[in-house]
């Protein structure tokens, strides 16, 4: 297993601390009752020096995650945008994955969370590719996962809360250990909702597509830039529900995520998607590894430089 290797500092509650000295304890509310919300943001070498890649629009989420579940965060968008910004400079990485996380801490068991003090850390990590190298080059194997996505009268899928995940994590170790890469989850309407960490999109005839967010799905910050792509590269987008049968009679999919990227699906429950070759999603994915990487002027309002 690879495992994390650690780098320089963490932010704890307002401060850097030491990467060893970010702790909690055991009896960490949060640990106990799922009460977390976060990030997954990516920072990206550029020629400008390290870039964050839609730093302010994360954080939102972040903070309208928080507003959901009634939690304090007690920072703004504009300080923890300077406090990310100052832990990449600090750890002296070009390539990261920041994970901002608020939690109900130690202090107090039972349900209410709102008897907990709130804590706030930003953590980084290096993180590769999610679905593998060979995974984002030719394609992963999907299935159609026998779980549902949390459905929003149970649990609202448009706040990143960490409870949210143990749904994911059910349908991602069906799909791996029946020898997939990854699942596809559909909503209790059994309609294609997303996938345990990514966003789903279908072309078809030329025309994109991907779920709205009221088929229950996260609200993906790489699903709304690969929307802009799609119309500014030219072609007809639709935000609509598709089925099962739509997705194995795809010209092509793709999975889209902070870290996912754009990934091709290129087989779906033993059927070839299209005729297994995805130029349309190959143009998605060379933009958008132009524009994190701070190679196209047009998109360069999305880069928040760390130097
Ligand atoms: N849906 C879900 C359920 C989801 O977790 C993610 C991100 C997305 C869609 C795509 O959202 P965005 O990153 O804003 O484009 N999943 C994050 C965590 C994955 C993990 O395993 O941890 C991520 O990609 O950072």
């Amino acid at each position: 297993m690879v495992g994390i290797t650690p780098l320089k500092y963490l932010w704890m509650d307002g401060k850097f601390v030491a990467w060893e000295d970010a702790k909690v304890h055991v009896l960490t509310h949060a640990l106990h009752y799922g009460y977390a919300v976060f990030e997954g943001i990516r920072c990206h070498s550029t020629p400008k020096g390290p870039a964050i890649f839609r730093l302010d629009e994360h954080l939102e989420r972040f903070l309208n995650s928080a507003k959901i579940y009634r939690m304090n965060i007690g920072y703004t968008v504009k300080q923890l945008h300077d406090e990310c910004v100052e832990l990449v400079r600090r750890n002296g990485i070009q390539d990261a994955y920041i994970r901002p996380i608020a939690f109900s801490g130690y202090g107090q068991m039972g349900l209410d969370p709102t008897k907990c003090p709130v804590q706030v850390a930003l953590t980084l990590w290096n993180w590769g590719a999610y679905l593998g190298e060979e995974g984002l080059e030719k394609g992963v194997r999907a299935t159609v996962s026998s779980w549902i996505r949390v459905d929003s009268r149970a649990l609202p899928p448009q706040a990143k809360c960490a409870a949210n995940y143990a749904n994911s994590a059910l349908a991602k170790m069906e799909a791996t250990s029946a020898g997939y890469d990854e699942a596809i989850m559909l909503n209790s309407n059994g309609m294609v909702a997303e996938g345990p960490g990514e966003n789903i999109f279908r072309v078809k005839d030329g025309v994109v597509s991907t779920p709205p967010a009221s088929s229950g799905i996260l609200r993906g910050i790489t699903r709304d830039t690969v929307i802009k792509f799609v119309e500014d590269l030219g072609y007809v987008f639709r935000r609509n529900d598709f089925t099962r049968e739509e997705i194995f009679t795809a010209d092509e999919l793709f999975y889209t995520g902070t870290a996912a990227g754009i990934t091709p699906i290129r087989e779906v429950d033993g059927r070839l998607i299209g005729n297994g070759g995805y130029p349309i999603t190959k143009r998605f994915q060379t933009l958008y590894d132009n524009v994190i990487h701070g190679r196209e002027p047009k998109y360069e309002a999305w880069l928040s430089y760390v130097q």
